[in-house]
C-alpha cells in the first residue's frame, strides 16, 4: 500500500471571512497542480490551535505556509515564530482600514523572524500562491515547467493595444 504524499502547501486564514481573499490563492494552486490544505486557524480566537498547527507544520510534511489576516494580522507572525518553514504573508482588505492595517501588522517584522509579505487582497493571495510555487519548483522539475506555462500563457492574454470599446 502507497502513502499519499502529504501536501506541500499549508494555507491558513484567520477567519471563514478570510476565504473570500485566500480561495484565489487557493485557486492559484489549484491551476498549478499543487496540492494543499485551506485551514481556519485564528491567532486571536484560536491560539491553541495556532501553537498545535505551527509547532508541527514541518514535522506534517508542509514545505510552504500561506497566512492570511486581517485587522491586528498577528497571525502570520505567530506562525513564523514556530516554525521553521517560510511564510508568506497576505494581508487581508480590512473594512475600517481598506487592508493597510493588515499590511502594516504583517510587515512590520522586527528582525530574526521574516515573513515574505505580499500585497493587500486578490494580488497578494495570487502571488503568495506564485511565490510557494517558485519555492517548490526549485526541486520539483515538473512544478517549474507548469509554472513556466503559466507565465507564458499570462504573457500571451495580454493583447497588443487597448480595446477602445471596452469600459
Ligand atoms: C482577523 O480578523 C481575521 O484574519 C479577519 O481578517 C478579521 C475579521 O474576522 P471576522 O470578524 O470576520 O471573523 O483575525
Amino acid at each position: 500500500m502507497t502513502m499519499a504524499a502529504p501536501p506541500p502547501v499549508a494555507v491558513i486564514m484567520g477567519s471563514q471571512s478570510d476565504w473570500a481573499t485566500m480561495r484565489h490563492a487557493a485557486e492559484t494552486l489549484d491551476a498549478l497542480g499543487i496540492a494543499y490544505d485551506a485551514r481556519i486557524v485564528s491567532a486571536h480566537r484560536t491560539p491553541d490551535r495556532l501553537v498545535a498547527f505551527a509547532k508541527g507544520a514541518k514535522a506534517a510534511g508542509f514545505r510552504v505556509v500561506i497566512a492570511g489576516a486581517g485587522g491586528a494580522a498577528h497571525l502570520p507572525g505567530m506562525a513564523a515564530a514556530m516554525t521553521p518553514l517560510p511564510v508568506f504573508g497576505v494581508p487581508v482588505e480590512s473594512k475600517a482600514l481598506s487592508g493597510q492595517d493588515s499590511l502594516l501588522s504583517i510587515v512590520q517584522m522586527p528582525a530574526g523572524i521574516p515573513v515574505g509579505t505580499l500585497a493587500i487582497g486578490r494580488a497578494g493571495a495570487v502571488n503568495a500562491a506564485l511565490l510557494a510555487a517558485a519555492v517548490l519548483a526549485l526541486a520539483d522539475d515538473g512544478l517549474a515547467a507548469r509554472l513556466e506555462a503559466w507565465r507564458t500563457r499570462q504573457s500571451e492574454a495580454v493583447a497588443e493595444r487597448p480595446d477602445p470599446g471596452a469600459p
